[in-house]
């Protein structure tokens, strides 16, 4: 056996480690960049054990795929470091496409061949490149009432042979541009919806391959969205503007050098779509007999339209896409098509999905299709959309009547599972209707499986849960007359979402938002992008602005985040401190605390955890992770302000909520998880603050009572403090209230309530009942952590150290999770087989781990068979304190076996 401070072994046989999987800004090769030191990040790759990066070389380009025109040499850095490096070489320009190659040298001093080459393009770097205005349409109503969509439309020469067109486009509204007949992009729902009052971003399309020499035809439609249709559960219109707008702009460069630009302004022309009204909750509707057929080609007769209108709006707010745009992820067909007793037709799509139907029909002229969505079918087996308030969820289609036609909304998307058939031409036939799901073009980084199927539906339902609500925004949900960026519900499940999905981009996008909409006073609105007056800032919601960067930075290594949100994060701390000098003052202001727990005063939302408590651990919470922030940003004079701050606000809530004999004041679940999860305790009170916490647990029959604020901890806790037992328990409870329970109630998604469908079968008030929110679905985090037990390091954060130790439980026969980190695919899984247990662990190059393998006798581990000894890529074995095995090691595959001595019994119940 090998002993601590021993290194590996070397093979002498080095096979040459690759480069590849360049990305920039965590995209493969991609356009319309505007960040002036973009971040590149590479993987090496090699099945070998142990492979590391000792150095690496960087070749930058401009304009030239061979190399000859390099604005950055690196040279060679010795540095590990493959993911989050800052470009560095001379300022880079905008619209053009810089070409970026990497070289390393492994941990045997070998250097690799040049990586595959890969690029980013840049966009338009200041607001004042822009050439052309935004155009839009005369004002029409007052607003009231959703309008017609406007067509735009201009045709334009190509005189020669083009080396690269590309367009740079936004609306006012949502747009759908179009070329020559076919729509520019894959992406929906575009510009997307960001604070649009301070940011606007544009997207950026490659469209050489779009245009053709000579006659070319530009077309755009401008939906209301979110900036100008109904929204919010105030059915607000026109939040952000009473006109929608289109602004473009398409640069063409030749192959002689020549450069055109064609742009929006009053020589374009507009008219009317078939699209008579769309919006984000009502729906769409449609009347093809309307349709211009050959509008956007260029052979049109656009007599008859008129000139567009220069609309007013700053450009100064545009800036280029940070996120993944939305797209279209996979087509379901409906499982059933049912007959309620009702009476009425139903397709069942087998999820609650979120996206539209795509159907298809043939019938005369003017015949009708009108599709209703809701979630769920009521206990008599009823279509019900009383939960989504004065969401209509509608879409109705006219047909123009000739041959097939195919409908789905182009502005506006649903949440359902079940659609309503209320009107169509002819038979129903499942096969014309196709279940369109959508989302942000996250890359899922996350796979997660266990012997227990109901946890792995649980699992689908969480990721689904996940899916439904990052359409370009997290929300709380995707249905009702909400469907809004509450920073509660994101919080809680950040680093659940980081495991399903790479959402660095998609958070990244969202925080700059909330920044920007950070009040002056420094209070965080409750949700971002905020739409209703009076914003409010409220514990664990406006935290939102402390613990997202700082997942972002465990997850990803994501430093820039930190550094660009460290002031709104002293705001938010500052914006706590100014109600007063105590740490209990804060939670003197309105507070909605540990929202839907089940130990809430009947018919109240808010659990019975006191709000101020909440407030008060927050407060801690989040100082301290101002503080660990400034001390890797080196900023020393606040690390040192924030931490008196910290000492401070920690005694004052020892004080106000720990009784003398050291226990928590308040007898909650979530009030002890909140005082173990955030370190509030002295040492000699953590034991019987846990074991308050299973009291409590046991008085409840080992079911939760937690809401949004204890729930996403209760599991992390419990393991932390070696009740992994009761937190499995938890886990696997099949009754009210649990997370099973509603999978065995046939959920496909997370519910808003533990009891959104109660035991007779009735609901939940429709006032506020959502089947799909992804809050509780914050369990995900605690099952990949300790279940399979794939963690980060905050030392060496982005998993280039990572933490491997599942936690094993004898209900379950067998976990795996895989995960794609930036450096690789990491994976861990555990069996227990006849001889004992395995377990298999995959570590990428050029990172590091440290397995822990529970109940493991040093004397009789093997790996892959033979003595741990003999094994490469091991570094250190050492024994840990609960008489398991911790072990060293670098990249490679492994798989451990070992006769463990798990007890095949399960823990006495404690109820
Ligand atoms: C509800 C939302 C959300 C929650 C707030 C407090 O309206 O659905 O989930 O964060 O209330």
């Amino acid at each position: 056996m090998k002993q601590d401070g021993q290194t590996a072994e070397r093979r002498t046989d080095l096979e040459l480690v690759g480069v590849g999987d360049i990305r920039c800004e965590y995209k493969r090769n991609p356009v319309g960049i505007d960040i002036a030191n973009p971040r590149l990040g590479w993987k090496l790759f090699g099945s070998r054990r142990g492979v590391m990066q000792t150095a690496y070389r960087i070749q930058t380009a401009e304009e030239d795929p061979g190399f000859g025109r390099l604005v950055w040499d690196s040279g060679w850095a010795e540095s590990g470091r493959s993911q989050q490096v800052e470009y560095a070489g001379e300022p880079l320009r905008s619209c053009t496409r810089y070409h970026v190659r990497v070289m390393i040298r492994d941990e045997a001093g070998r250097e690799s061949e040049w990586s595959e080459p890969a690029f980013w393009e840049t966009g338009l770097l200041e607001a004042g490149e822009w050439t052309g205005d935004f155009i839009g349409c005369e004002a029409e109503g007052d607003g009231s009432q959703a309008e017609p969509v406007p067509l735009f439309r201009k045709t334009f020469q190509v005189s020669g042979a083009v080396e690269r067109a590309t367009v740079y486009v936004t609306a006012l509204g949502l747009y759908e541009l179009r070329l020559n007949g076919s729509k520019v992009g894959g992406d929906l729902l575009t510009p997307g919806w960001t604070s649009y009052t301070n940011r606007l971003q544009y997207q950026t399309y490659d469209i050489t391959a779009q245009l053709r020499e000579g006659d070319n035809a530009a077309g755009a439609l401008v939906g209301e969205g979110w900036y100008r249709g109904s929204f919010s559960w105030d059915h607000q219109r026109s939040i952000y503007g009473n006109r929608s707008a289109l602004l473009a702009e398409i640069r063409i460069r030749y192959r002689d050098g020549r450069e055109e630009r064609i742009a929006t302004d009053e020589s374009w022309k507009r008219s009317q779509s078939e699209i008579v009204a769309s919006e984000m909750y009502a729906g769409e509707q449609t009347d093809a007999r309307l349709l211009q057929p050959g509008w956007d080609l260029p052979g049109f007769d656009d007599s008859g339209w008129k000139p567009a209108e220069r609309i007013e709006a700053d450009k100064r707010r545009l800036v280029a896409q940070v996120n993944e745009p939305v797209r279209v992820q996979e087509l379901l067909r409906p499982v059933e098509l049912l007959r309620t007793p009702a009476g009425d037709t139903v397709l069942d799509m087998g999820q609650n999905m979120v996206g539209f139907i795509r159907v298809r029909a043939k019938g005369p002229a003017g015949a009708e299709i009108v599709l209703e969505h809701a979630e769920v079918l009521d206990k008599d087996g009823n279509f019900y959309a009383d939960n989504l308030r004065g969401a209509k969820q509608r879409n109705r289609y006219v047909l123009r009547g000739e041959g097939d036609e195919t409908f789905e909304p182009r502005f506006s998307f649903q949440g359902f599972r079940y659609v309503r058939v209320a009107a169509y031409p002819g038979e129903v036939k499942p096969e014309c209707f196709e279940g369109v799901v959508i989302h942000s073009d996250m890359e899922q980084s996350g796979r997660f499986e266990c012997s227990e199927p109901l946890v792995n539906r649980l699992q689908m339902n969480i990721l689904w849960g996940q899916k439904g609500n990052f359409v370009d925004v997290p929300t709380d949900c995707p249905q009702r007359d909400e469907r809004m960026g509450w920073t509660g519900d994101a919080q809680v499940f950040a680093r659940t979402a980081c495991f399903n999905m790479n959402t660095a981009s998609f958070f990244t996008k969202w925080l700059l938002d909330m920044k920007a909409e950070q009040m002056e006073n420094g209070a965080i609105p409750n949700y971002i992008p905020h739409v209703l007056p009076k914003p409010r800032a409220m514990a664990a919601w406006g935290d939102a602005v402390t613990i997202v960067p700082w997942a972002l930075y465990e997850c990803y290594g994501d430093t820039r985040i930190l550094a660009e949100m460290y002031d709104s994060m002293v705001r938010w701390v500052e914006y706590m401190r100014s109600h007063g000098e105590e740490g209990a003052d804060w939670g003197k202001q309105p507070q909605i605390g540990d929202w839907l727990a089940l130990d809430a005063k009947q018919g109240s939302y808010r659990g019975a955890t006191p709000e101020d408590l909440v407030a008060a651990a927050y407060y801690v919470h989040s100082t301290g992770l101002v503080v660990k922030t400034a001390e890797l940003l080196g900023k020393e004079e606040d690390a040192a302000r924030y931490r008196r701050l910290h000492a401070r606000i920690l005694d004052d809530f020892r004080r106000e909520y720990v009784t003398p004999n050291g226990r928590i004041a308040s007898p909650t679940q979530t009030a002890q998880v909140l005082a173990l999860m955030f370190d509030l305790l002295e040492e000699r009170d953590v034991p019987r603050t846990v074991t308050a916490l299973e009291e409590l647990l046991k008085k409840n029959k080992n079911h939760l009572t937690t809401g949004f604020v204890g729930t996403p901890y209760i599991c992390l806790v419990l393991s932390r403090f070696g009740r992994t037992d009761l937190a499995y328990e938890l886990l696997l409870q099949q009754d009210f209230p649990s997370w099973l329970d509603q999978v065995k109630k046939g959920a496909t998604t997370i519910w808003e309530h533990w009891d959104g469908i109660k035991e007779d079968g009735s609901f939940w008030s429709a006032d506020m009942n959502s089947f799909n929110h992804y809050a509780y679905g914050s369990i995900g985090d605690w099952m990949y952590r300790t279940v399979t037990g794939i963690n980060t390091d905050p030392e060496k954060p982005g998993y280039k150290h990572i933490h491997i130790e599942p936690q094993i439980d004898p209900r379950l026969s067998y976990a795996k999770a895989s995960y794609q980190s930036l450096y690789g695919a990491i994976e861990a899984g555990w069996s227990r087989t006849d001889e004992g247990m395995e377990l298999t662990v995959a570590i990428p190059p050029n990172t590091t781990a440290s397995v822990v393998l529970p109940a493991a006798s040093r004397r009789l581990l093997l790996e892959s068979g033979t003595s741990v000894n003999a094994a490469a890529g091991i570094y250190r074995t050492e024994e840990t304190a609960d008489g398991g095995i911790r072990l060293e090691i670098g990249s490679g595959r492994y798989r451990f076996t070992y006769p463990a001595e798990i007890s095949e019994q399960v823990p006495e119940p404690t109820n």
